[in-house]
């Protein structure tokens, strides 16, 4: 596995690792062979600092300029991030500086590292495994405390050893079943009945590890929340009342809001995405018709309808013709009963679908957002502890239920014959192979590419 150690021609590679854009530091890390002796030609005359002590330096071009006073630690191999001979230099974040030292870095015949390299090079060197890898990456991108607890986990190895757990339990079955083959008389089939009762029990895990991915994939993105309704019912005045701020433009005009605007709050440890759409209606304006046809793809792509209604107009066919279209999505619709400070009461209160949520509002009021905070909490309950280590992201949930499959099949196959033992080591081996790639150990160049290539710069 470990690529880059045996391949000793693997090229050094640097980047800044810190964002772009104005700030106080910047570090620029170099990673591989040639790490310390680039260290030696930016601070000529100077030794190299003990292995992981920062130490302060004056940083030259090859012409002898200097381009900045920083601050130069090195980690030595293999106690670095990347398991490769590492520096970092930490230097004032101005462009100038940046770029001449890059420049300089370059004329080394050092090469900017492509995203995800430096993550790469750590999994190829047997630092991480690759659910760690990419936890790396969701750990940066993480936008909710969920999504970041889930992150952590996996940075943490926690999905790693319960993958692992189950491919030891594998291996020693598949262990049993060869020395059965390869040696008849000395070891013994396996037990049927203790094989089965293993086989079902790791399917169960598994089973319930796929259940608790809907879950996830709201842990790993927003909850997606789309407000509908009539023109003038308060839609774009519920948007503002969520996020604290007049984002969207309130009227008393019907038509106010055109194009839809997208923004997200924090509740609960989730992400809420929330998406103001233009009312729906039959309109001659070309920009506001537009902006309605633009609402059914955006139905089908959310999580959650808001339909909000004003308590103080009858309902009309139009109302009547939105339900028949919101009913199609099979989506969750809750209906937010809204101006609910005004006394008049018009709107009819039967006739939509009794499993829609009812539920209050008044956006004037302070207290406005109480229900729907209320049932959004209760709808999106916090995930088990022991849940956020088993969230997987797209690759490692299509592993999962390739395995689930396997091990279905296994059991199927185990409950019908034990004869054929070729048979059960060869379903045995398929499942320790989804075990490897979801941690790494089975995985192409090209996959590992698709995965790192997804991290930003410097990671
Ligand atoms: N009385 C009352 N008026 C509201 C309430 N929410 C919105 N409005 C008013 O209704 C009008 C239309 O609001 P707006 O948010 O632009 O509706 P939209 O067209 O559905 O986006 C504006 O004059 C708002 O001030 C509410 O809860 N109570
Ligand atoms: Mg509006």
């Amino acid at each position: 596995m470990a690529l880059s150690q045996s391949n000793p021609n693997l090229d050094t590679i640097t980047a800044i690792i810190t964002p772009q854009g104005p700030g106080a530091v910047a570090i620029l890390r170099i990673s591989g062979e040639q790490a310390i002796a680039a260290l030696h030609t930016l601070t000529p005359a100077k030794p190299i600092p003990p292995a992981r002590y920062m130490a302060k330096r004056t940083l030259y071009t090859a012409t002898g300029d200097p381009i900045d006073e920083a601050c130069v630690v090195v980690f030595q191999c293999p106690a670095s991030f990347t398991g490769e001979d590492v520096v970092e230099l930490h230097i004032h974040a101005s462009q100038v500086v940046i770029q001449k030292l890059r420049t300089t870095v370059y004329q080394m015949g050092i090469r900017e590292a492509k995203p995800g390299e430096f993550t790469k090079r750590a999994f190829l060197n047997g630092k991480l495994d690759l659910t760690q890898a990419e936890g790396i990456g969701e750990l940066i991108a993480a936008e909710s405390d969920w999504a970041h607890l889930s992150a952590i986990n996996h940075v943490q190895g926690r999905l790693n050893q319960w993958i692992e757990t189950i491919r030891n339990e594998l291996t020693r079955l598949l262990e049993v079943v060869n020395g059965h083959l390869d040696f008849p008389d000395e070891i013994p089939p396996l037990d049927s009945e203790s094989t089965i009762q293993k086989i079902k029990s790791l399917r169960n895990t598994l089973a319930r590890a796929v259940q608790t991915q809907d879950h996830g994939e709201r842990i790993q993105r927003s909850i997606r929340c789309l407000i509908v309704g009539q023109p003038n019912v308060g839609k774009s005045s519920l948007f503002n009342a969520l996020l604290g701020h007049n984002r969207a433009i309130v009227t008393r005009l019907p038509g106010t809001t055109r194009d839809y605007i997208t923004a997200t709050t924090q509740l609960g440890g989730y992400q809420f995405e929330w998406t103001d759409s233009a009312g729906i209606r039959h309109t001659r304006n070309q920009i506001e018709a537009a902006g309605i046809r633009k609402i059914k793809p955006l139905m089908i792509a959310t999580d959650l309808i808001i339909w909000v209604q004003d308590q103080t107009k009858p309902t009309t066919a139009a109302d009547t013709q939105l339900m028949k279209t919101l009913k199609r999505t099979q989506k969750p619709v809750w209906r937010l009963i809204n101006k609910s400070d005004l006394k008049t009461r018009r709107i009819r209160p039967s006739g939509f679908p009794k499993s829609w949520p009812v539920l209050p509002l008044s956006t004037r009021s302070p207290n406005g957002l109480d229900a729907l905070n209320h049932q959004l909490t209760q709808t999106f309950q916090p995930p088990k502890q022991s849940d956020l280590a088993l969230v997987c992201n797209a690759r490692q949930r299509a592993c999962l239920n390739q395995l689930l499959a396997c091990l279905s099949h296994l059991h199927t196959t185990l409950t019908h014959t034990m004869d054929d033992m070729d048979l059960l080591a060869f379903d045995l081996k398929t499942a320790i192979h989804h075990c490897s790639e979801m941690t790494g150990d089975a995985i192409t160049e090209t996959v590992l590419d698709g995965i790192f290539s997804r991290f930003c710069v410097g990671k």
